[in-house]
């Protein structure tokens, strides 16, 4: 620094090439800044206690402004694409852009694992389709996804560490008493997450309508910000679309989510021959600092065990 004295103490033999002094010094060790990351914007290039100060900041600038650096992150590069051909620039509704904020933060910080199975869900479907008049007559149209949310609430009451969070401090979980089950709804303005409260207490078909109900504000951009908080497991369905598996990312602070693929017709061994069975993929990421493979393990024989004979969730 300014006040510091000459050139040949300033210089020791471990840093020859880096010229500072020593309140200089003393400043970079007490930040942890590498001197010879700095640039001195002194006399012959000293290195400045503002110069100190500076680097500090805009490495704090940096790590705040974007979405792909932080942590310490490598950054992905900015590219001209014009160069190579024509584009064009697509803004980000703000709902893209919190739902990608909300995604890299959860993929970077959970360490992520997914477990993929199938279940046969020939009866719920046959039982489902036996209630096709009744639905009409009721107004509410019914698919598997109350089903399933509604084994899922069962699981989650026999794994209670799936429906909890893990606490700031990573010493404990917080388990949550209540079950509040997310539902992934796919909209023009991107991806929403409504929330049916209390889950565990309502019946198919309250599922059933409040699903609809909640997809249907969700398009409508009706949804109120309580419809979107306070979930405690969620759960992705993209059957109507397609594909045999996927992995969904945990919506943090939950610690699991199921994501739920299309229904198919398989030929499935009973002992004595191969019958015709519709069998559903379902593919279970969890956070695996909370929730072990052994756990992941259980919770999915439960649940493909409820969805596979749906008499167990009376029991
Ligand atoms: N396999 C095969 N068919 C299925 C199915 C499955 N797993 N799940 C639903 N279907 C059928 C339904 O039975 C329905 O058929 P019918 O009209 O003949 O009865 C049809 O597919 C359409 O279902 P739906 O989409 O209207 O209703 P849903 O209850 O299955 O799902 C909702 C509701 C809101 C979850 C869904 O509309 C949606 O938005 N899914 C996308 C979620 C998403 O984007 N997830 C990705 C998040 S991660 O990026």
């Amino acid at each position: 620094d300014a006040q510091s004295g000459d050139d040949g103490k300033e210089q020791d033999a471990a840093s020859a090439k880096v010229y500072a002094g020593p309140a200089t010094r003393r400043l970079a060790r007490e930040l942890g800044v590498d001197l010879s990351e700095v640039k001195g914007t002194g006399n012959r290039n000293r290195i400045t206690k503002d110069d100190v100060k500076d680097f500090v900041k805009q490495h704090m600038a940096s790590t705040r402004s974007s979405n792909t650096a932080g942590g310490g992150l490598p950054q992905v590069a900015q590219i001209d694409f014009s160069k190579f051909g024509p584009v064009d620039m697509v803004p980000l509704t703000r709902i893209q852009q919190r739902g990608a904020d909300n995604l890299h933060r959860s993929w970077v910080n959970l360490p992520h694992v997914t477990q993929h199975d199938e279940t046969d869900i020939t009866d719920l479907e046959d039982f489902r389709k036996s209630l096709k008049q009744e639905a009409e007559h009721k107004g509410i149209k019914i698919t598997p996804l109350a089903f399933i949310v509604k084994a899922c609430c069962h699981a989650l009451r026999e794994y209670p560490n799936f429906n909890a969070s893990l606490h700031a401090d990573g010493k404990q979980l917080v388990r949550k008493q209540y079950l509040n089950i997310g539902i992934a709804v796919d909209t023009p303005e991107g991806l929403v997450v409504p929330v049916i409260k209390a889950a565990d207490e309502k019946s198919i078909w309250q599922l059933s309508a409040e699903i609809a109900d909640l997809s249907d504000k969700a398009r409508d951009k009706k949804l109120a910000m309580d419809d979107l908080q306070g979930g405690t497991f969620s759960v992705s369905s993209l059957g109507a679309l397609g594909g045999t598996g996927f992995t969904p990312i945990v919506n943090a602070p939950e610690v699991a989510i199921l994501g739920v693929s299309k229904l198919q017709l398989k030929p499935l061994w009973t002992g004595e021959a191969f019958v015709p069975r519709k069998v559903l993929p379902l593919s279970l990421s969890y956070d695996h600092r909370v929730i072990n493979g052994a756990d992941g393990g259980r919770f999915m024989n439960y649940l493909a065990n409820a969805l596979a004979d749906i008499r167990r969730l009376a029991l």
